[in-house]
């Protein structure tokens, strides 16, 4: 008999947490501008605002950091850390940084110029910026499924081998240092790519003499996809897919705080040692030293032992996504339009099909992640044209065709019972969704605005 799977954990110490009233919720959005980052975590009751930096440590990870080496320089726990990313992700040259943006800020000084051409598969907000504040422009070349909330493709994150010729043939190889490569794209709803499109990529890519520089921040959730969806895997661990998705790439950047299971930390991992030392001449200037980047010994250590821990057995990521999937499957049993298939790190909301009463200039994906938190105390995240900011050569607003709430589910974190509520809450909100209204701007910041920007009703 096939039995329900359960999560490969039982918990040991708890955190509380309090429901609001609908008058104190009133307050604290308006007061934060209906903006969720500018909510005081204490107001939320669950928060779904990101997967990032939000796990929970296992007690191993706990212990492994009384054991932080706190050197300066040459610290013990650094070089565990070294360890377990070569044995993990099987990258030579490791430069620790503070966390994902840290890495995208050192990878884009050291290759990219003034008029270069970086392609990805999708943008990510802190990635971009880092691109064109080193003088590049993003080129989008994912497939035009990732655009199409609707679409059942079961690799929505593959790069359009197509697109990216043209991009070559438009602008020279030269001109293009390297193309990004995002895993589990964050922006199309948390959608993998597959190995025989990462591999071609690659081919493609070294034959024109450009580097492919992975995102990594959740290559472990996209080697499960790969292991569920794609031909030939299903007898491999996660642990070998991982390993055999870095092997067509030339250096990764990591936010630690997704996959690796930890609070904090990151880096950026490279094959050509002399990539790496003009990365470390830059670190430390921007992060730290070349053997903590920004990170103390312990949360070396804490972060040497997620990454063992994460590909320790396929079971973690089995529930880490089966979490996802529980939540995204009551939604749609529950008619919500959202992002399909559902993806690894949350369910993505198709705010525009909720709101059409509500033009995108007018915010529909903010206005209704502020009314999600009104209605419930559950904390989500704008990832629709307050994200996609401003071309910065015509002023314009980017208008992205997908226009989201999205509600990362942090890892082994909350239980099922808080996934009915979440779902609950959001087919409330559907139901009296005509009552929502668009917001305007009353702060818009110069960049990465989502962050800070402040809004009102119109
Ligand atoms: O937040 P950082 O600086 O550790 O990492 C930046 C970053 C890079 N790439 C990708 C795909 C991300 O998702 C990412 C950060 N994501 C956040 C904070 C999120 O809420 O999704």
């Amino acid at each position: 008999m096939r039995r329900s799977w359960a999560e490969p954990y039982k918990i040991k110490m708890v955190e509380p947490i309090r429901m609001t009233t609908p008058e104190e919720r009133a307050t604290a959005i308006t007061a934060a501008g209906y903006n969720t980052f500018l909510l005081r975590a204490e107001d939320v009751y669950i928060d779904l605002l990101t997967d990032s930096g939000t796990s929970a440590m296992s007690d191993r990870q706990w212990s492994a950091m009384m054991l932080g080496d706190e050197a300066y320089a040459g610290s013990r726990s650094f070089y565990r850390l070294v360890d377990a990313v070569q044995e993990v992700y099987g990258y030579e040259e490791l430069v620790p940084t503070h966390q994902g943006r840290g890495a995208e800020h050192i990878l884009s000084q050291i290759l990219i110029g003034e008029g270069d051409v970086v392609p990805g598969n999708m943008y990510f907000t802190t990635t971009r910026f880092h691109q064109e504040h080193a003088g590049g422009r993003f080129v989008d070349v994912i497939v035009d499924e990732a655009h199409d909330p609707e679409s059942l493709f079961p690799f929505k994150g593959n790069v359009d081998l197509d697109k990216l010729q043209r991009v070559i043939d438009e602008v020279g190889a030269d001109r293009i240092p390297y193309i990004s490569v995002e895993t589990n794209v964050n922006m199309a709803g948390g959608q993998p790519l597959s190995l025989e499109n990462l591999k071609a990529t690659y081919e493609l890519c070294h034959r024109h003499d450009i580097l492919v520089m992975l995102d990594a921040t959740r290559a472990l959730e996209n080697a499960w996809f790969i292991k569920q969806r794609e031909y030939g895997y299903a007898d491999h661990s996660v642990a070998e897919i991982l390993r055999e998705i870095c092997s067509y790439t030339d250096g990764a950047t990591m936010s630690s705080k997704k996959d690796n299971l930890v609070n904090i930390g990151g880096f950026l991992a490279l094959r050509d040692p002399e990539l790496a030392r003009k990365a470390r001449a830059l670190l430390v200037a921007f992060e730290g030293l070349h053997t903590y980047g920004g990170m103390s010994g312990r949360d070396m250590e804490a972060l040497a032992a997620g990454i063992h821990e994460m590909v320790s057995t396929d079971d973690h990521v089995a529930a880490r996504i089966g979490q996802v999937e529980y939540l995204g499957n009551a939604l749609i049993k529950a008619g919500i339009p959202l992002i399909r298939p559902v993806g690894g790190h949350g369910i993505f909301i198709d705010a525009m099909a909720v709101l059409p009463h509500i033009p995108q200039d007018q915010f529909p994906a903010q206005a209704l992640t502020a009314a999600l938190y009104k209605e419930s105390g559950v904390r989500g995240m704008e990832r629709g044209i307050v994200s996609a900011g401003r071309d910065p050569k015509t002023g314009d607003h980017h208008y992205p065709k997908l226009e989201l709430v999205r509600l990362a589910i942090p890892r082994r974190v909350y239980t099922q019972a808080h996934m009915d509520v979440v779902a609950e809450s959001v087919v409330e909100v559907f139901e009296n969704r005509e009552a929502v209204r668009g917001l305007r701007f009353t702060y818009e910041p110069d960049e990465l605005r989502f962050f800070q920007a402040r809004f009102e009703e119109v």
